[in-house]
């Protein structure tokens, strides 16, 4: 029996095998995305093709860095051949959860810059509707945590301030400053007007919710191996 390692690697490597020589590709962030990045990097030494990557956190930064990915910062770029990253959930209409690494911010930044977002995944994080298991994470500015809070319920969600690992005092905090926090929705009927509505409360520079942007969907499920919608 496989295990759930041994699925997101096999996504992972899938799509790291769809990188092309001469690409620039953004580089996804999670337990997943870090399975692509060493595949990528096997096949920059072994095949010699020439990628550049765009990270979409530290911890991505740091891998590719160990790893002698060359990499360009986000800033200096506007458009990408691809982007691969992970995700929570996802819905059959490609719709996404993200968030789960706080960093769905900078992954939602990149993602908007190509035409060809592949998202992998084990098939667990395969659901009918979006919020069935995960809250919406949200990344506020922090003088904004009361009216954000306020402005959500009123939406119907309840938000929790994410807390950092037991042990370790304090919030967590994004690659940007910025509180990270979690929405707990019932299962969303409609995600595409929830984002909207989430774009117009002042405070929230980024939410997790990414409705209409993955082209292609990578999952690896046990029994049936790759499945691509
Ligand atoms: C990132 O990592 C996040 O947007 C998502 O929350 C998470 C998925 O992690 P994993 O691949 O470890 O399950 O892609």
């Amino acid at each position: 029996m496989a295990s759930m390692d041994e699925l997101k690697k096999a996504a992972g490597v899938r799509a790291a095998d769809m990188i092309k020589d001469g690409m620039i590709v953004g580089l996804g962030t999670g337990s997943t995305a870090a399975h692509m990045v060493n595949r990528l990097a096997e096949r920059i030494k072994t095949e010699g093709i020439h990628v550049t990557g765009v990270s979409t956190s530290w911890s991505t930064t740091l891998q590719c860095r160990s790893l002698g990915i060359p990499l360009k910062e986000m800033g200096e770029v506007s458009h990408l051949d691809m982007v691969i990253d992970g995700a929570d959930e996802i819905d059959p209409n490609r719709n996404l959860i993200k968030g789960r690494g706080a960093a769905h911010l900078l992954e939602k930044i990149v993602a908007s810059m190509t035409d060809n977002y592949v998202i992998i995944a084990d098939s667990g994080k395969a659901v009918q509707q979006l919020g069935t298991k995960f809250a919406v994470p949200l990344e506020i500015i922090p003088g904004a945590i009361a009216v954000v809070t306020e402005r959500v319920k009123k939406l119907g969600g309840e938000v929790k301030v994410r807390m950092g690992a037991p042990g370790k005092d304090g919030p967590v905090i994004s690659d940007s400053g910025n509180l990270i926090a979690d929405a707990k929705f019932a299962p969303i009927a409609d995600p595409d007007k929830l984002a909207r509505d989430l774009e117009h409360i002042v405070g929230i520079v980024g939410h997790g919710l990414f409705i209409n942007m993955a082209t292609k969907v990578i999952l690896a499920d046990e029994a049936k191996g790759l499945i691509e919608f």
